[in-house]
């Protein structure tokens, strides 16, 4: 049986779980946390090994800058579409409107950054500590100036280039090993959210919860089949089939850096190369985040219903240009977008109290967030190896069950 195969039993069997043992599932959520946890562990070392081995073995620098070129547009042109869509079906919906609101709590005020700031932070000022600290953005950030620096060394660069490329190699091992873990862990996750997140909590916030799902149900089977099948001349159906493991781990961990092993795997089966997959996956795991701009455009709408408020179109417009850096600055861990949410009601003006009236269901709408960040993360990959003439469209073709490493 394939692992992707025991990952879905491993979901079917979490969500039963949770439904029939309720609140009593919960009791599994630390099996789910030490599966996030040893997915966390290898994420940073493995994005370190991946980027400066694939920038220093890209050879031609300029090719790399090509690369990282295309790849900033395309993933900048896919969160804008997906933020037009979460203001097109919010627009439609009003899933605000009629919400008699409880008593909202105080908000923890999240001093908004700006967008200088933003680019100022992704400059590391010591390695170590960004690495040690998860701060993905700037290790990416010192791992394409290393990689650089090393593909220009030559000969007394070549000690350190095989101790990343041997390293790189470690680290997919100790990947492999990590995520056959997938299925227990996805199993206690699931049950866990199904266990704590019962009707009464999710009805009253139905409306906005569809408007979420749909939006992401859209970008997902619209957007991004099309992306695949026009751009990279590939089925969009073999896409989703390949994307489904990560997508299923996105979903029940609500962690697109917990996904990232997965999509790194799923890439392979793609048929992108790893000096691809090395390069757009880190990058997209920290600044491709698609699923959480549709949802900030969805919660600006959202909270102006709630609160009787009207966001004119350039109030909207508006929307669009701070969901898309907002998404940016977001980390792939859970709950990441529910902050970065501040900015974007900032921008026009509403009150910082939705926040709070989204944040009693933020771990649902984190789900849907995170599977269409994962699964737009790897479109990345496939678009850009189509666009380079290096996607293997023939492993692409190649069922998963063919597949040895599936
Ligand atoms: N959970 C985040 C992720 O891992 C997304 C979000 O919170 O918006 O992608």
């Amino acid at each position: 049986m394939k692992l992707y195969h025991k990952i879905v039993i491993g979901l079917a069997l979490g969500l039963g779980a949770g439904l029939v043992f309720g609140e009593n599932a919960t009791v599994l959520k630390p099996i789910g946390d030490i599966f996030i946890r040893c997915l966390k562990l290898i994420v940073m070392p493995l994005i370190l090994a991946t980027l400066i081995n694939g920038v220093a073995s890209a050879g031609d620098i300029r090719k790399v800058g090509r690369v990282g070129m295309k790849t900033l547009i395309y993933f900048m042109v896919t969160t804008a579409i997906a933020v037009g869509l979460g203001l097109l079906v919010a627009n439609v919906m009003h899933p605000g409107l009629g919400l008699t609101l409880g008593k909202v709590e105080a908000v923890t005020r999240h001093e908004p950054v700006t967008v200088a700031q933003m680019l100022v932070n992704m400059v590391p000022t010591n390695p170590i500590d960004a690495l040690a600290e998860g701060r993905a953005l700037q290790v990416i950030v010192f791992a394409l100036l290393f990689g650089a620096a090393l593909s220009l060394t030559g000969e007394k660069g070549e000690p350190i280039r095989r101790f990343f490329e041997s390293l790189a190699e470690v680290m997919l091992k100790l990947t492999d090993i990590v995520i056959n873990m997938a299925p227990v862990g996805v199993f206690a996750l699931i049950a866990w959210t199904a266990g704590k997140y019962g009707a009464d909590i999710l009805l009253p916030m139905l409306k906005v919860i569809l408007a979420v799902a749909i939006t992401s149900a859209l970008h997902i089977l619209f957007s991004y089949s099309a992306i695949v099948a026009l751009v990279a001349r590939i089925s969009p159906l073999d896409f989703m089939k390949k994307a489904l493991e990560p997508a299923l781990v996105a979903i029940s961990t609500c962690s697109s850096a917990a996904a990232f092993p997965f999509s790194m795997r799923a890439q392979r089966q793609l048929g992108v190369p790893e000096k691809i997959s090395g390069f757009t996956l880190p990058l997209a795991l920290t600044i491709n985040m698609d699923g959480t701009a549709l949802y900030q455009a969805v919660g600006a709408i959202f909270v102006a219903d709630a609160f009787g408020m009207h966001l004119s179109l350039m109030q909207q417009a508006t929307v669009v240009l701070t969901a898309v850096l907002a998404s940016v600055g977001t980390a792939g861990i859970p709950g990441s977008g529910l902050v970065m949410l501040t900015l974007v009601l900032e921008s026009v003006g509403l009150p910082l109290e939705g926040i709070a009236i989204m944040a009693g269901i933020d771990r649902v709408l984190d789900m849907f967030r995170t599977v269409t960040n994962v699964v737009g993360d790897n479109t990345s990959g496939v678009v850009v190896a189509a666009l380079e003439g290096e996607l293997d469209r023939e492993m692409c073709r190649t069922p998963l069950d063919q597949l040895e490493d599936a």
